[in-house]
């Protein structure tokens, strides 16, 4: 009776023969191996954190690759459209002459970009002429349009769509009239 009014005086010898409240009922703990992870786990682990670090990789990559292919694209847009300006200050009797000239692109350098100015007829028009302005260029090695070695002319296996002109995303159209 003494013990139930004040169990915390109660030693280990008093307790013989009854289970710890903590541990009764409890199943007995399974014994884990020493080692923390097999072979197969750690393997896994790898391979999933290098996939995912590839996926990186590649998405930082791209990223550097379109954001040069912009700015590059920005540089030759306003190069075409200071040629155009440039030509519709041009006397129209000699817009012919300028057919099939070349031009060098401002913010590239000579061999890493080729205008190439095409002025043509438009059939019952005699005071209007058609002028396209074409630009390839090189961007990260890699280069934009048809012209593959960047000399202004279309050269055997350039036209890569079988149409005989050079063409390239980044080109400029306009009328001119007399
Ligand atoms: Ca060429
Ligand atoms: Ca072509």
């Amino acid at each position: 009776m003494v013990y139930q009014s004040n169990p915390g005086n109660m030693t280990r010898k008093d307790m013989a023969g009854f289970a710890p409240l903590e541990t009764a009922g409890q199943p007995e703990k399974r014994k884990r191996p020493l080692s923390g992870f097999t072979l197969a786990e750690v393997l896994l682990a790898v391979s999933i954190l290098a996939f995912g670090l590839c996926g990186i990789l590649v998405t930082y990559i791209s990223m550097h690759i379109f954001s040069d292919l912009s700015r590059d694209f920005t540089a030759v847009s306003s190069a075409l459209q200071a040629k155009a300006e440039e030509i519709k200050r041009t006397t129209f009797s000699a817009l012919s002459g300028l057919n099939g000239t070349t031009f060098d692109l401002g913010g590239f350098g000579a061999a890493n970009a080729k205008g190439i100015i095409e002025v043509t007829d438009i059939e019952g028009y005699t005071d209007l002429k058609r002028v396209r302005i074409i630009a390839c260029f090189k961007s990260r090695a890699r280069v934009i349009g048809e012209d593959a070695n960047l000399n202004g002319s279309l050269d055997i296996g350039e036209d890569a769509n079988n149409n005989g002109r050079m063409d390239s995303p980044a080109e400029i159209i306009t009328l001119i009239a007399k």
